[in-house]
């Protein structure tokens, strides 16, 4: 909710307009303004810190007047509007007046109004997510989920296209080698809407989910999104196994060497060197591996 406080008829002298006379001789301006705010903080309070004063806000209207000159009335407008926009204000319309300007006919008044609103840029936040496949030629699906992602997230960084040896079960019948990357995106939609633009993605690409860890087409997982934690089978955040594999880890160092994952003691580096040879991660030479500077 936002209340308005209201000042009228705030009446000064300056020396603003076109003509020569009017730069030497000072003349009225009336300005009335409006100010959007939440107030309930000072009601609950009932202390004048806790709002905007009017006696400030008359004070830097007056100044505006008495100050600079200026030829139009649009501008002393738009100085007020600047400088009352520094107060904690969610939007402000100002008209300022001029009764005695130099218009050779009888008239009453002549204003310019101009108002101003706070944009409020929605809470963004960064998400790690993590890229493989083994089947159907893997650096492709890689390479075409990153655009993908990219059409409708703010991509910060991308990682090198990483050949992996696939990690399976005990037992599990071979796979072909993995390609494995890390993308990290900025967005403003709900983590869920996240994880349903990724399983889109991966459905695009034909993903079947049979076996767990069976090959796949494309496997987009969420590492970690900004502070978020989350411990349902749906959507577990930090990515629980993270910290453990080459193939996350080894892009995830491209990006983000010193990051200490959420729940994690060591950085990304220092969880690598700690992890066993194998299974091997090879780094793609950059030509087969990215158009863009993976
Ligand atoms: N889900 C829960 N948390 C998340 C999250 N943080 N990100 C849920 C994404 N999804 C999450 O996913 C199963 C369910 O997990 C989803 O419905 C989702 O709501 P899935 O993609 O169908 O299953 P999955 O990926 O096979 O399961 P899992 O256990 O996540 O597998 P991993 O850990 O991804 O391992 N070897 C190499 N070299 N490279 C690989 O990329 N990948 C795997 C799969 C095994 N071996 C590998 C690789
Ligand atoms: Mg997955």
């Amino acid at each position: 909710m936002s209340d308005r406080i209201s000042l009228t008829g705030l009446r000064a002298q300056g020396t603003h307009g076109v003509l020569d006379h009017e730069k030497v001789e000072p003349q009225d301006f009336v300005v009335d303004v409006d100010l959007w705010l939440e107030t309930s903080d000072a009601v609950e309070s009932d202390d004048v810190a806790q709002t905007v004063s009017y006696a400030d806000v008359a004070d830097e209207i007056v100044a505006i007047i008495e100050g600079e000159h200026a030829d139009l009335i649009e501008t002393l407008a738009h100085r007020m509007i600047t400088r009352l926009s520094e107060f904690p204000v969610d939007g402000i319309a100002v008209t300022v007046h001029k009764p005695h300007a130099p218009i050779p006919h009888q008239f009453e008044d002549v204003s310019v109004t101009m108002e101003w609103w706070r944009t409020i840029e929605p809470d963004t936040y960064e998400v790690v997510i993590s890229l493989g496949s083994n089947l159907d030629h893997p650096h492709i699906h890689i390479r075409s989920a990153v655009e993908e992602i990219g059409i409708s997230y703010d991509v910060l960084a991308v990682s090198g296209i990483y050949a992996t040896a696939p990690l399976l079960e005990e037992g599990q019948t071979p796979q072909p080698n993995y390609m494995n990357a890390v993308i990290m995106v900025r967005t403003s939609k709900e983590l869920e809407h996240v994880l349903e633009d990724l399983q889109f993605i991966e459905d695009q690409h034909g993903r079947v989910r049979d076996a767990r860890w069976g090959a796949r087409t494309l496997d987009l997982d969420i590492i970690k999104a900004a502070h978020f934690a989350s411990n349902s089978p749906r959507l577990t955040i930090p990515h629980p196994r993270a910290h453990l594999r080459r193939f996350v880890l080894q892009p995830l160092a491209d990006l983000l060497p010193d990051l200490i994952l959420p729940g994690q003691t060591r950085t990304v580096t220092e969880l690598l060197r700690s992890l066993p040879e194998t299974p091997r991660a090879a780094r793609l030479p950059a030509g087969l591996a990215a158009r863009q500077p993976l």
